[in-house]
C-alpha cells in the first residue's frame, strides 16, 4: 500500500525489516545500544560484528550515558542490505502516563537523522510496540503522524520513501488503518 500524494510517501509492507533494501533501516533499540531481543536482535544477527562495535565506539565518545529515549543515532549497517542503521530508543508503554511525545520523538529524530545522511529511503518497525508493550492500534496512529508532521516541520528532506514494515497482518492492519 502506497499513499503517494505526500512526501515522504507512506508505504506499508508486511515483512522481517532486516531484508528491506532501503538506504536507511530504523532499529527498536534500547539506550545501551549494545543490542537485546526483537528488531534489535534481528538486525544484529544479520548485520553482524561490525554494528555492534559502531555502537560500542558510539557508547565510547558521545554516548558515555547511553542513547536518550526519543533520540536517533546512525551506524553502518553491517551485512544488511542497507546503507545505515538509524538507532533510536522507544519509550516503554505506561499505562497511567502519556509518552506518547517520546515516542513520536523517535520517528521525527529519525528522519532527521535520515535525511542528513541524504537517504531516500527508510524502513520504520513499529517502534515500542513489541517488548516495551506498547498498544499496536495507538502506536501505529503516533508513527504515521509523526511522520507526516516531520515532513512538514523538517527543512526539505533527501528522504522520499518512508517504509512501515509490520510483522504480521495484525500490526500490517493497525497501520492501514492509521494511514486512513
Ligand atoms: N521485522 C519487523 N518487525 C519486527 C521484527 C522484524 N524482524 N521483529 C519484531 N518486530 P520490538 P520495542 C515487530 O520488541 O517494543 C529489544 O530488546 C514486533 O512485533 O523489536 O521497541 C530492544 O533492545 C513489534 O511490533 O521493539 C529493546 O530493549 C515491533 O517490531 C526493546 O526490545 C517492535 O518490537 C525494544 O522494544
Amino acid at each position: 500500500m502506497t499513499e503517494a500524494a505526500s512526501r515522504p510517501a507512506i508505504v506499508l509492507v508486511q515483512g522481517d525489516i532486516t531484508d528491506q533494501s532501503v538506504d536507511a533501516i530504523v532499529n527498536a533499540a534500547n539506550s545501551s545500544l549494545l543490542g537485546g531481543g526483537g528488531v534489535d536482535g534481528a538486525i544484529h544477527r544479520r548485520g553482524g560484528p561490525e554494528i555492534l562495535a559502531d555502537c560500542r565506539r558510539l557508547r565510547a565518545s558521545h554516548y558515555g550515558k547511553g542513547l536518550p529515549t526519543g533520540r536517533a543515532v546512525a551506524t553502518t549497517a553491517g551485512r544488511l542490505p542497507a546503507r545505515w542503521v538509524i538507532h533510536t530508543v522507544g519509550p516503554v508503554w505506561q499505562r497511567d502516563e502519556d509518552r506518547s511525545a517520546l515516542l513520536a520523538s523517535c520517528y521525527r529524530e529519525s528522519l532527521r537523522v535520515a535525511g542528513e545522511l541524504g537517504a531516500r529511503t527508510v524502513a520504520f518497525p513499529a517502534i515500542s510496540t513489541g517488548i516495551y508493550g506498547w498498544p499496536l492500534d495507538d502506536g501505529a496512529r503516533v508513527a504515521v503522524r509523526a511522520v507526516r508532521e516531520a515532513a512538514s516541520s523538517l527543512p526539505p528532506t533527501s528522504v522520499e520513501e518512508v517504509r512501515f514494515v509490520l510483522f504480521d497482518d495484525t500490526a500490517y492492519r493497525a497501520f492501514e488503518e492509521a494511514v486512513g
